[in-house]
């Protein structure tokens, strides 16, 4: 079908039978072990969670519904607009990709741009109202977080859920409704977010309703020269560039298979049958920890840093010895190495691709320079210091220092934009959660004398 919930009507019947065959006749197979250490050690390696549209290969990377970011960024369609795309397909694209497991054609992936323009132009009066009284000062995912639940108020699920009059068959629909409204408000709410930061809650640009998602981001946060205050002076080349990072950025940062803290908040709420602003509300409140959306800043802090104490960005032996007088005061060089992957993250590779393809533009940037030299050495020093099980980039080595160089350099609002992005997975996962009709999770837990019972200790 030309739009994505006739598409899904499509498809329903059929995957709906598969897992009930699974179901019916496969309850009984084993996955694995779960080990003491696993319980203790956060579940690292413990296969338990069902997960529809991606998953994460140790030496590939992540696969969006098996595809590969380099496959993504040749199938997918882009802007049609954007004649010179450089491999920067639409969020919306994914979306439907995530969604369906299919690639979606031009007009597919426009009609879903317009519907989630037309969903977005405007946000809830009570939430815009919200948003406008909020301390300027106040954490930017705080922020964010409270403008998702408060919109918990329109959602068309808990609405019909309240009325008692929603059949278990339908829950779906509803819970589709919900969650394109939410992706689609995400512009409008980072965009109030960053101007609240920056410009005492004046706008900062304009929302259009015939452009792109992400185009509207962009706007949103002053960043293009059209529709917005253009508050860094960019050219009509870098404000389109970055309207192209953008597309880049949120569309490979949509998910990252199920286990990850954001997306499994927010499939844990919503197994609750809380509706979509609820759980995602919870998501980004999990994405707000250090250890998990906040590293991207973490980086910018580090190549800055190094930058202020070594002579040139070019100066090979400086940053290795920079390097070795980190690593000998037992400190982690931010940006390099991963839980699960053990090659270079994809994603880092296709922001790297995004500033290499302009080498003008970047060319007298030197904190971009020290993070495309860095991401040579850093590798050939972490082997020799032979910790780390993945000497490698991962995917917070470039984002977080690509936007900064276009002027967005408040730090704690990176990880809104990484928000944005990251609703499409895990609002994919609650629209199938309730397709499927699964449960409430309800992981066992284990208490200290268990444990030693089962270690035969006394
Ligand atoms: N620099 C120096 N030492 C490192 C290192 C790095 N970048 N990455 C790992 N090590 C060390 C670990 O500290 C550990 O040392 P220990 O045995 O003395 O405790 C040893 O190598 C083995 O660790 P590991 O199994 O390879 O990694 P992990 O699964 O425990 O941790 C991660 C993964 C990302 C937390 C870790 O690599 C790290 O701290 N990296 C730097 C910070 C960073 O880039 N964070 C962003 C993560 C990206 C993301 O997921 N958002």
């Amino acid at each position: 079908g030309p739009d994505l919930r006739s598409a899904l009507k499509e498809l329903i019947p059929a995957r709906k039978q598969e897992l009930l065959e699974i179901k019916k006749n496969h309850s009984d197979v084993k996955v694995g072990d779960i080990t003491v250490g696993s319980v203790i050690g956060g579940m690292r390696g413990n296969s338990s969670m069902f997960w529809q549209s991606t998953s994460l290969d140790p030496e590939e990377g992540i696969r969006f519904q098996g595809k590969t970011i380099q496959e993504c960024q040749a199938l997918l369609p882009s802007d049609p607009e954007e004649h010179d795309a450089k491999k920067s397909f639409l969020p919306e694209s994914m979306l439907w990709l995530l969604m369906t497991g299919d690639i979606p054609s031009e007009t597919q992936a426009a009609n879903l741009t317009r519907e989630l323009a037309s969903r977005g132009r405007t946000i809830p009066k009570n939430t815009n109202k919200l948003m406008e009284n909020l301390p300027r000062d106040m954490h930017p995912m705080t922020q964010l977080a409270i403008g998702l639940a408060s919109m918990n108020q329109s959602s068309q699920f808990a609405k019909r859920y309240e009325q008692g009059a929603l059949s278990k068959t339908d829950y779906w629909e509803y819970t589709l409704d919900d969650a394109l409204n939410l992706i689609a408000a995400l512009p409008a709410l980072s965009g109030k977010i960053y101007s609240n930061i920056v410009n005492d809650g004046k706008p900062l640009g304009e929302f259009r309703e015939d452009r792109d998602w992400s185009y509207n981001i962009s706007s949103l946060l002053g960043m293009t020269t059209k529709d917005s205050c253009n508050r860094q002076n960019l050219s009509e080349e870098q404000a389109n560039d970055f309207v192209n990072l953008m597309r880049l950025y949120t569309g490979i940062h949509v998910d990252h298979e199920g286990g990850n803290v954001s997306a499994h908040t927010t499939h844990l709420v919503g197994s609750a049958l809380g509706d979509p602003f609820l759980s995602y509300s919870s998501g980004i409140m999990g994405l707000a920890g250090p250890l998990h959306g906040l590293a991207a800043q973490e980086v910018v802090r580090f190549l800055i840093e190094m930058n202020s104490e070594i002579s040139s960005e070019t100066s090979t032996d400086e940053i290795e010895k920079y390097l070795w007088k980190l690593l000998d005061s037992k400190r982690v060089v931010p940006g390099y190495g991963h839980a699960v992957l053990r090659k270079p993250d994809p994603r880092f590779t296709a922001m790297l691709e995004f500033a290499e393809a302009r080498p003008q533009e970047f060319e007298k940037d030197k904190n971009v320079k020290l993070m495309q030299i860095l991401s040579k050495i850093a590798p050939e020093v972490l082997k020799k210091h032979g910790k780390t099980k993945n000497p490698y980039p991962n995917v917070d080595s470039a984002s977080g220092i690509l936007f900064y160089h276009y002027g967005i350099q408040e730090m704690l609002f990176f990880t809104v934009i990484f928000g944005c992005s990251r609703s499409m997975g895990p609002m994919t996962q609650l629209v199938w959660d309730r397709i499927f009709g699964l449960p409430i999770e309800r992981p066992k837990s284990l208490d200290m004398n268990a444990l030693k019972s089962l270690c035969h200790m006394s």
